[in-house]
C-alpha cells in the first residue's frame, strides 16, 4: 500500500487539496480525487481565476481551459475556451473517456458538454462582471498574468492576488497510481479565443505513472514555450528530486526566454514523485510582490500545510523572500 499525497498550487487550493486527500485516504483513485478536488475550486465563486466567477476575456465572456491526466492508463482529456459550462475538468474527463481525442475547443466543446449532460451555466458573478466593467472603463495596461514591476519592492497596482491563478493538482493514491489536473479561467481580459498553457499536455501538466506528476501555474504564453511539466517529469525520471526538477525546468525556460527581456513574467510548478516525495519552485520574477508570493498546498500524513517558494532566478535560488 502506498501512502497517499495530494499537492495543489496556491493557498486557495488548500481546501481542494484536503478534500482530494480525504478521498485518497478512503481508497479512491488519484483520478477521482483530482476531479473532485478541482470541482470544489471550480464551483467556488470567490476564486476569481477558476471556473464559476472566473475573470472574463476582453469581451466579458468567461472562457475556461482544463485538463486531466490519468497515470494508470496514460490517458488525457482537455477542453479549451469552454464557455457557459461549469466544472470544465469534468468535461475534460468526459473527453478523455468518451471520445478518441485529447482536446475539444470552443463552441464544439460546449456542444459536447451539453450532449454529455452538462447544463448551460452563467459563469459570471456580480463580482466578475463588475471587475470586467472596471477594466473596460480603464483599460489599464498591466492586466497580464504574473507580470511584476522590475523593482522588487514595488507591487504592481494593477495586479491583485486573485487576478489569475490556475489550480494545478497532483495526486498519488493508495495503489501507487498518479494523476494530475489543471483548471483555470486563464488570463483576465485575454483576447477571445486565447488558449493558455493549462489545457496543453506537457505544459499545464504531465504524468508518467512510473516517475511522477507535475502541474503548473503562471504566465502561460511564456511557460508553454518550455513545456515545463513534461520537462519536470523527465528530470525526475533522471533521478532528480521534485524540487530540483522544478528548479532546473524553470532555469531552462529562463535561459530561453529571459524575464528581463521578455517581460517580468511568473511561473510556478508543483511536482510529486512516484515515491511520494514532492516539491515545487516558482520564478522570482512575477512572484515577488508582497501580495503575490508563490505558495502551494500539501495534504499528506503530517499535513495539510501551505508552503512558500522556493524562488528561482537565472542566477540564484532563494528559499524564501524577506517580508
Ligand atoms: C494561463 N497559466 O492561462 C494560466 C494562468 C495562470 O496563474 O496560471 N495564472 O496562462
Amino acid at each position: 500500500m502506498t501512502t497517499p499525497v495530494m499537492i495543489t498550487t496556491w493557498p486557495f487550493g488548500l481546501p481542494a487539496c484536503v478534500a482530494g486527500y480525504s478521498r485518497l485516504l478512503d481508497g479512491d483513485t488519484a483520478l477521482n480525487a483530482i476531479e473532485i478536488a478541482a470541482n470544489l475550486t471550480e464551483d467556488d465563486p470567490e476564486v476569481m481565476s477558476v471556473g464559476t466567477g472566473g475573470l472574463p476575456n476582453a469581451e466579458g465572456v468567461i472562457e475556461l481551459d482544463a485538463i486531466i491526466m490519468d497515470g494508470a492508463t496514460h490517458a488525457v482529456g482537455a477542453v479549451a475556451a469552454l464557455t457557459d459550462t461549469a466544472r470544465p475538468i469534468s468535461v475534460a474527463r468526459r473527453v478523455m473517456e468518451r471520445t478518441p481525442h485529447v482536446m475539444l475547443a470552443g463552441q464544439n466543446a460546449v456542444r459536447f458538454a451539453r450532449r454529455e449532460g452538462f447544463p448551460y451555466a452563467d459563469l459570471n458573478t456580480e463580482a466578475s462582471r463588475r471587475r470586467w466593467e472596471e477594466w473596460k472603463a480603464s483599460r489599464s495596461a498591466a492586466e497580464v498574468a504574473h507580470f511584476d514591476e522590475t523593482d522588487a519592492s514595488a507591487s504592481s497596482s494593477a495586479l491583485t492576488p486573485d487576478d489569475h491563478d490556475t489550480i494545478g493538482l497532483c495526486a498519488l493514491d493508495r495503489n501507487g497510481n498518479l494523476a494530475a489536473g489543471c483548471t483555470t479561467s486563464g488570463m483576465a481580459w485575454k483576447v477571445p479565443g486565447r488558449v493558455g498553457d493549462s489545457p496543453i499536455i506537457g505544459a499545464g501538466l504531465y504524468v508518467d505513472n512510473e516517475i511522477g506528476a507535475a502541474a503548473a501555474t503562471g504566465h502561460g504564453d511564456e511557460m508553454m514555450k518550455a513545456l515545463l511539466c513534461y520537462r519536470v517529469v523527465m528530470l525526475m525520471g533522471e533521478g532528480r528530486s521534485a524540487e530540483d526538477a522544478c528548479i532546473e525546468a524553470l532555469r531552462y525556460m529562463m535561459r530561453k526566454r529571459p524575464p528581463e527581456k521578455f517581460g517580468n513574467y511568473g511561473a510556478g510548478i508543483i511536482a510529486l514523485r512516484k515515491d511520494g516525495t514532492y516539491g515545487a519552485a516558482g520564478t522570482l520574477s512575477g512572484f515577488r510582490a508582497p501580495d503575490r508570493r508563490w505558495t502551494w498546498a500539501v495534504a499528506g500524513p503530517n499535513t495539510p500545510e501551505l508552503c512558500e517558494g522556493i524562488y528561482v532566478a537565472a542566477d540564484s535560488i532563494v528559499s524564501k523572500l524577506n517580508e
